[in-house]
């Protein structure tokens, strides 16, 4: 399939604003790839479909989650902000037929990240950031840290999610804590290389 038939498919499953944000990800995902050396159709392709299911009922999410034989931990269970990323990635592979691990991993951990993210995933984490309609507190400076250096952004990234979510003393997943400490370990050793 072609981006823009998956852009029609997409556009059908969601409010038009939240269409927006998916073509505006997508958008700036080609960006980042360019400018960082992923896969450009890739980074397209993930990005247009990284929300599908973000708008599907509770049923949906689940049925697909265990159509593609996903088992969630009881954490991701518990946290419905979660299940959007791992029931999109289900989506792209049982209703679209996408076998490309590389697009599906960056769909399932575009919310929370993890430890050792390809190129593509770190790429699709951070567009969702910073895609051209955000307009958050620090967006600013996410962006300018996204045009300098992708891992920065992606600690950038991390650091804000955790911050956000302890100060309203919300769950936090695993995933997003391992990624964290892998992306704030690398950068404190390249800190300490340069004294
Ligand atoms: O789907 P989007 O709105 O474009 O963005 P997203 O997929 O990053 O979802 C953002 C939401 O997910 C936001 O409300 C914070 C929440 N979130 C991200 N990581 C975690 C999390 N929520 C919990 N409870 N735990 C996490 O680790
Ligand atoms: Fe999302
Ligand atoms: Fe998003």
């Amino acid at each position: 399939m072609t981006y823009k038939e998956y852009e029609e498919i997409i556009e059908k499953r969601m409010t038009s604003a939240r269409f927006r944000h998916s073509k505006n990800v997508a958008k700036e995902a080609v960006r980042l790839a360019k400018k960082y050396g992923a896969d450009v159709e890739k980074a397209e392709i993930a990005g247009i479909l990284h929300d599908a299911t973000k708008e599907s009922s509770d049923e949906e999410q689940l049925e697909l989650i265990e159509r593609a034989g996903i088992e969630l931990t009881p954490l991701e269970r518990s946290t419905r902000k979660l299940w959007h990323a791992i029931s999109g990635a289900a989506f792209v592979q049982v209703e679209l037929g996408i076998t490309d691990p590389d697009i599906i991993n960056a769909i399932r951990y575009h919310t929370t990240g993890r430890a050792g993210m390809s190129l593509l995933e770190k790429v699709i984490f951070i567009a969702d950031f910073t895609s051209a309609e955000r307009d958050y507190d620090g967006v600013d400076k996410m962006r300018k840290v996204a045009d300098k250096n992708l891992e920065d952004a992606v600690l950038e990234g991390m650091s804000f999610t955790i911050s956000d979510l302890a100060q309203r003393k919300l769950t936090i997943a695993p995933d997003t804590f391992m990624g964290y400490n892998e992306v704030s370990f690398i950068a404190a050793a390249k800190e300490k290389k340069k004294k």
